[in-house]
């Protein structure tokens, strides 16, 4: 097993390596670090996660944090074992303070057969890995079923958007859905990792029409922006999915906020703009995770105020 002072970010890590990363911070922080099984993929992989409480008084203060679930955006999985070190080992005050007033569900690698996928076989695959007649996988963030196949979906398994056969056709999708549902009441954040586009975008991806908390999302993640920026200069644009990106219905994120009505809801689109697009050099992670991580920080400090 990969000692926890060996994992380090100058590299990507495989599925193994990150989760021997999960248990090593386990049995080095008994008190405070529970590994546990968000789900199973289709391959019967487990989808494991840490829960974080540094103070019980913290259990309904709960942040789910979502990485991976595209299998090429390597940065996902990076970054959040970066921000989940931080968190367990920063001495900066601000940091710490945030760290140590939430509860966290923190999931590196929600889709393990496609990141195993993609470093056995085929760096670019994105989706799952069940098979569907003669193509395999389906658009793990098509698949949850908010507004399902309402645009930016695709019904056809040859293409990278197959948003399944019915919503949560996915074991990925449907065991981490219930595993959400059992601990929603806990949860005021759900934030998920993608790459690549410097984005940082608020729900929802099936219509345009603002939610009812978009205005206080929107302010928040502009300070997000500004704090990331700070560091490398690293530009982000904030807004509502379809505005910013495109309409792309049946994400991970749309699900928790129509289901549950979570308050703050996030996805990062992580560097960088396409230079290198999915293939960001590993040499990048670190200063990836240090923006980011002041990002997240910043805006969990607006809400407390
Ligand atoms: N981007 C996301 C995608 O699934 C997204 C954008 C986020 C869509 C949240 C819907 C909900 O297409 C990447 N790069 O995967
Ligand atoms: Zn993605």
């Amino acid at each position: 097993r990969t000692h926890y002072k060996s994992f380090g970010w100058t590299q990507y890590h495989t599925l193994e390596e990150i989760y021997d990363f999960l248990r090593d911070l386990e049995s080095r922080f008994p008190d405070n670090v529970k590994v546990v099984k968000g789900g199973e993929s289709y391959e019967g992989r487990d989808i494991l996660g840490v829960h974080v409480s540094f103070n019980k008084a913290n259990e309904n203060n709960a942040i789910f944090i979502e990485g991976g679930i595209h299998a090429r955006e390597w940065i996902g999985p990076a970054t959040v074992t970066y921000m989940l070190n931080e968190f367990m080992t920063s001495t900066d005050s601000r940091v710490r303070n945030i760290a140590e007033s939430h509860d966290w569900y923190i999931f590196p690698s929600v889709n393990p057969d496609g990141y195993v996928y993609t470093h056995a076989r085929d760096r670019m695959w994105r989706k799952t890995r069940q098979p569907y007649g003669f193509c395999v996988g389906a658009d793990p963030n098509r698949n949850w079923g908010f507004h399902w196949m309402e645009g930016g979906a695709s019904n056809n398994p040859c293409l990278e958007t197959f948003a399944g056969s019915k919503a949560f056709s996915e074991p990925e999708t449907k065991s981490l859905a219930d595993y959400i549902e059992s601990i929603n009441k806990k949860l005021v954040g759900y934030i998920a990792f993608h790459s690549y586009s410097q984005l940082l975008l608020i729900p929802y991806g099936h219509t345009s029409q603002h939610l009812e908390n978009y205005d206080e999302l929107y302010r928040i993640g502009l300070k997000g922006a500004k704090a990331l920026e700070k560091h490398y200069g690293t530009k982000y644009t904030v807004g509502n999915i379809v505005e910013t990106i495109y309409i792309a219905s049946g994400g991970s994120m749309d699900w928790v906020k129509g289901e549950f009505g979570t308050r703050i809801t996030y996805t990062y689109e992580l560097r960088d703009t396409g230079r290198h697009g999915f293939l960001l050099p590993a040499e990048q992670i670190i200063p990836t995770g240090e923006e980011t991580l002041d990002s997240l920080v910043t805006m969990l400090e607006e809400y407390q105020k």
